[in-house]
């Protein structure tokens, strides 16, 4: 058992005062797919509703703060304190088609004088399972209270991979199917589940042994990267170094899974 610090604690009373909303609103969605229109618009206002309740809150309990928010975009703070980087719904296209599969992310980036900001917290919040996911550097990452652990799976056919294919003209298409051609039939399997805040927290709680994907956002894999890490696996570029967010590539495993999975990837790149 651990219990939250008081910044972590402020983070998930945040999401949960917006999560009563976002279930109600992606009830209501349900109700909309047979209209002609869709519900398109009220996807968007339930999206930023729930963004803008998320920074009140945030900014109630930490007012200097500045924010990086998916809708938003950038609220400056104060420099020398930490900020918020927000994805108020990730996995919006399951939101949209009323598939239950989206999540709340709330990252903490602190600033290092001299060197690279380092996100120190994260939380994923599933609102329809109820799940929190949730890591602190040097603390590891939890479930509410019980630590995870990314699986501990070594050999490539028994690994369930998650990844992110690329989409209505986003994304490096030639790129994605040539690490498919490489993995795919090496793995147990491959998902790819539209959120990527929440492969990143499955990986971190060893459901999905793996996860790849380029071209995400920062408040996409803030909170999750950190999630992995914390619970023991993995986070690198396509070629297996520590420039994930610059490369914009995301290759996330365990230790050995993790050397399997790099070699086939570059392979496949060269
Ligand atoms: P979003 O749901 O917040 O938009 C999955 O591939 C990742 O890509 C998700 O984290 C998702 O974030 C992002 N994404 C953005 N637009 C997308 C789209 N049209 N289809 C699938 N994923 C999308
Ligand atoms: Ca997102």
């Amino acid at each position: 058992m651990v219990s939250h610090s008081g910044l972590l604690t402020v983070m998930e009373r945040a999401a949960r005062k917006a999560a009563p909303r976002l279930r109600r609103d992606f009830g209501e969605v349900q109700n909309l797919q047979v209209s002609r229109k869709g519900p398109a618009d009220f996807v968007s206002m339930a999206d930023k509703r729930c963004e803008d309740t998320l920074v009140e809150e945030l900014k109630k309990a930490r007012p200097d703060w500045g924010f990086l928010l998916e809708e938003g975009g950038e609220i400056k703070g104060n420099p020398d304190k930490p900020r918020w980087i927000i994805d108020p719904l990730d996995g919006t296209t399951n939101f949209l088609h009323g598939i239950p599969h989206f999540a709340i992310s709330i990252a903490v980036e602190e600033p290092r004088p001299g060197g690279r900001p380092e996100v120190t917290s994260g939380i994923v919040y599933q609102p329809i399972t109820d799940e929190s996911f949730w890591a602190e550097k040097g603390r590891g990452a939890w479930v509410q209270s019980q630590r995870l652990r990314v699986s501990s799976r070594r050999e490539l056919p028994d690994a369930l991979i998650a990844t992110g294919i690329p989409f209505l003209g986003h994304g490096d298409f030639a790129q994605w199917s040539r690490i498919f051609g490489a993995v795919a039939p090496e793995v147990a399997g491959i998902r790819r589940f539209g959120s990527a805040a929440l492969d990143l927290a499955w990986v971190a709680a060893g459901r999905f042994d793996a996860f790849w994907e380029s071209d995400l956002k920062p408040w996409d894999v803030a909170a999750g990267v950190l999630l992995v890490r914390e619970a023991g696996g993995f986070v690198t570029d396509f070629r297996g170094g520590d420039r994930a967010m610059e490369r914009n590539e995301f290759l996330a495993a365990n230790d050995v899974l993790h050397s399997k999975l790099h070699k086939l990837v570059a392979g496949a790149l060269r």
